[in-house]
């Protein structure tokens, strides 16, 4: 039997009425929101660093200029994030100890390298694409904060897909290495990517309270068929092959049919064994120590300012 409280708060979900930080919410709510939260603002930080392995080498001087807005981008979608996080009575310290730890999760996608300049094509179009796919409806999520940061993520998100598309057409269009690159980056990104929307219905472990508070609006199954259904005559236009011998139109469920994911993978990389997580986490363990000095002078200005104030 729920109590009255729980019973009201689960009415003013249902009724689409917005929980805002400041309200009354259960403890396992507030405790599932600073998890996704968290660990999508992760995400978008550690995110920065498959694609900054490209910034200095981008073919031309505007897809420099390009890369480099989209990687910022992202560092302000994990600031916001955290923002949203902090209102939930976490702190962005605590947040970054967790991640640099070890202990938080970040997506799993983050941990695959980054080789050649059609990575930052098949990122964009694809990792971004899958992004957006799970953020539009977390616009319409129940908590305020999270709900309207999704607003203006999901606006860049949509230009980062469009860039991504943009370098997949250029290669398709280029010379036969140039295609060749491309299917290559489709070949080890593909099955990444749909890794993304999390474990299948079956074994996702939150997602039936997390859908009953609409903090998920939509199941890890649903949206990843949608990817995949938006995604294969994309892959078509640009001439490239999606690397699964069982995808196949279904008539009848009017969607594509796809194959088995390497489920063992998946999990081996969020254990911590992908192929680059070492590598991810000792490059944010050096970047936050290289800045202590910033911090340090940045809390000796702000206790200077309020000594000021005093006097
Ligand atoms: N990677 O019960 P569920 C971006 C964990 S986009 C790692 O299904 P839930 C933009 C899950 O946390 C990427 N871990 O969990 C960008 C849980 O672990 P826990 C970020 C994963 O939460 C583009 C366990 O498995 N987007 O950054 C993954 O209901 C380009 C059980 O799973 C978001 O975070 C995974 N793929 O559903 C940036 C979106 N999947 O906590 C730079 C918001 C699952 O029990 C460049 N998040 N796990 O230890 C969500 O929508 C949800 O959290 C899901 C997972 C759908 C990811």
């Amino acid at each position: 039997e729920m109590d009255p409280q729980e019973r009201a708060f689960q009415e003013r979900i249902d009724a689409g009425i917005k929980i805002e930080p400041k309200d009354w919410m259960p403890e396992g709510y507030r405790k599932t929101l600073i998890r996704q939260i968290s660990q999508h603002a992760h995400s978008e930080i550690v995110g920065q660093l498959p694609e900054g392995n490209w910034i200095t080498r981008a073919p031309t001087l505007e897809r420099k200029a390009i890369l480099l807005a989209k990687v910022q981008d992202e560092a302000g979608h994990g600031l916001y994030l955290y923002c949203a996080a902090e209102t939930l009575g976490v702190s962005r310290d605590q947040l970054t100890e967790q991640l640099l730890s070890g202990k938080a999760k970040y997506s799993s996608i983050f941990n695959y390298p980054t080789l050649t300049w059609a990575d930052i094509g098949a990122i964009g179009w694809l990792v971004d694409g899958a992004a957006i796919m799970n953020q539009v409806p977390l616009q319409r999520c129940s908590f305020g904060p999270y709900s309207r940061a999704m607003i203006r993520v999901c606006k860049e998100e949509s230009f980062h897909q469009r860039q991504g598309y943009d370098i997949m057409m250029k290669l398709c269009q280029g010379t036969p290495e140039q295609k060749a690159m491309a299917q290559d980056a489709l070949n080890r990104w593909w099955w990444p990517s749909l890794m993304m929307f999390g474990p299948s219905d079956a074994e996702s472990v939150h997602s039936a309270q997390s859908m009953a508070w609409k903090i998920k609006l939509n199941s890890n199954d649903e949206l990843r068929q949608k990817f995949v259904d938006q995604t294969v005559p994309q892959a078509e236009y640009l001439g490239l092959t999606v690397p699964d011998p069982d995808l196949k139109w279904n008539e009848d469920k009017g969607g594509y049919d796809y194959g088995e994911i390497d489920w063992a993978e998946f999990f081996e990389v969020i254990k911590g064994n992908g192929p680059c997580n070492r590598e991810r986490m000792a490059a944010r363990v050096k970047a936050h120590e290289d800045g202590a000095w910033f911090r340090e002078g940045l809390m000796a200005h702000a206790e200077k300012q309020a000594e000021r104030r005093r006097n």
